[in-house]
């Protein structure tokens, strides 16, 4: 039997309840009752949400021009293995009072990284053993676990995708570790973000050759975990840009051609994240329409950008319209693919109190209550659905329906413009869509 801590972090915090949209209470949910059926399920079902460990318990507000400005008592200890375990207990503290049933890690969020291999997965497992413990006792589930194969210099040129197989074995051994410790703490997903799979410059690059690579170790882990056993899907996060200058994995639609090429289309779902739709110029809605299409609207990674500036500012989600228009494709396609609403978000710089990762959580989360709240009944309480289908009716029936049924020739198309004759305009109708969401949300 582990002896866990129990030393209070957050002081004065008690459990977040949902109050209503009249409260005062800044420590209370607004919009998300996580008991509340919304389109046959509760919101607590329908959102899984997750707290993302690397950003609120290991990111202490640095950027490149200062130190970090949170100094967070579980910190303070030398010893990492005693560190990672208050780092633990800070975090298992902080999602039970949310109320949060799940979180996700990369490995070395959990401690930090030894010496060497051997010294690192023995701190892994040391720190797993601790935290299958506090999953016990406080009925908080693992959404996900993923490797950081990205951070350590020796990555500088990509993990599976480095000219160097010797830096490519280097990566598997991490990937099988960080694996072994999602399985033992029961994993429901194991996560792949390629942070430096693409390149800076390709006249150094055989990129055919490194998306071969890629393909053949995402196969090899693969096969290695349901060797195994697990049971869970595998995740791509597709990114377009940053920290590479191109990243192999750009944008949904990419990472499907490459699943489908790669025979990985079985075992492979996406996890969609907002800022880097925002990134790749689309929107999260166009992001998660296209995995919806192929069957992999896998799990999100929820948080947004900031449109004055280009790059990854992993904000918490307050856009309730954007959300919506993403809630509405979620409900279409009946919900994620086995993953959740993973906050992969971080306070800003200048949010020092401890108050403040409890504020930008509840923000978030009744960001996207409101959201499905709005997109149920946009689907239910007006023309919406119906408008859309309509537009398309022309294919319910004759020859319309004999084209979706791959039963007539370039020629018969050929003759029907030809009876038909020159044809009227037809309406978008854009702002009347726009104005239905607008009265919902
Ligand atoms: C980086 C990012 C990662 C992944 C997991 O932009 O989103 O934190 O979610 O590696
Ligand atoms: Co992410």
């Amino acid at each position: 039997m582990i002896t866990l801590g129990n030393k209070e972090y957050f002081k004065g915090i008690n459990q977040i309840k949902f109050e209503g949209s009249t409260s005062k209470n800044p420590l209370a949910f607004k919009f998300y009752n996580p008991d509340q059926l919304v389109a046959g399920k509760n919101m607590r079902e329908h959102f899984k949400f997750s707290v993302a460990y690397w950003h609120s318990f290991c990111g202490q507000g640095a950027d490149p021009f200062g130190a970090g400005t949170q100094n967070f008592e579980w910190d303070q200890a030398t010893d990492p293995l005693q560190a990672a375990k208050d780092k633990a207990d800070a975090a298992f503290e902080f999602i039970t009072k949310m109320g949060f049933e799940y979180y996700c890690f990369h490995d070395f969020d959990l401690v930090a990284e030894g010496a060497s291999i051997q010294e690192s997965e023995d701190r892994l497992k040391e720190i797993v053993a601790y935290l299958k413990q506090k999953q016990a006792t406080s009925g908080v589930k693992l959404l996900w676990g993923t490797s950081n194969c990205f951070s350590n210099p020796r990555y500088m040129n990509g993990a599976a995708t480095n000219p160097d197989f010797n830096v490519l074995a280097r990566a598997a051994a991490q990937v099988k570790c960080a694996l072994d410790a999602t399985m033992e703490l029961n994993g429901e997903n194991y996560v792949f973000w390629g942070g430096r799979e693409g390149y800076m410059s390709l006249l150094n690059t055989d990129m055919g050759r490194e998306l071969d690579h890629m393909g053949q170790f995402l196969k090899s882990a693969k096969d290695y975990a349901r060797k195994q056993g697990f049971k869970g899907n595998f995740f791509i996060e597709p990114k377009p840009m940053e920290p590479t200058k191109h990243q192999y994995d750009f944008d949904a639609a990419t990472v499907i051609g490459f699943l489908n090429k790669h025979d990985l289309q079985n075992d492979f779902k996406l996890n969609l994240e907002v800022n880097h739709a925002t990134l790749a110029n689309h929107t999260m809605q166009h992001e998660m329409d296209v995995a919806a299409q192929a069957g992999m609207l896998g799990s999100i990674d929820a948080n947004r950008g900031d449109y004055q500036n280009g790059w990854d500012t992993d904000q918490f989600p307050n856009n309730v319209l954007e959300t919506t228009e993403a809630m509405l494709v979620f409900l279409k396609a009946g919900g994620l693919q086995g993953g959740g609403i993973n906050f992969d978000a971080k306070i800003r710089r200048n949010s020092t109190d401890m108050e403040d990762l409890f504020l930008a959580h509840i923000g978030g989360a009744d960001t996207f209550a409101r959201a499905l709240l709005a997109a149920d009944r946009i689907i239910n309480e007006s023309d919406y659905r119906l408008l859309r289908n309509k537009r398309y009716s022309s294919f319910d029936s004759g020859n319309g329906k004999a084209f979706e049924n791959g039963q007539l020739s370039f020629e018969d198309l050929y003759d029907i413009a030809h009876k038909n004759g020159e044809l009227a305009t037809t309406s978008g109708k854009q702002e009347l869509f726009e104005n239905i969401l607008g009265q919902f949300v």
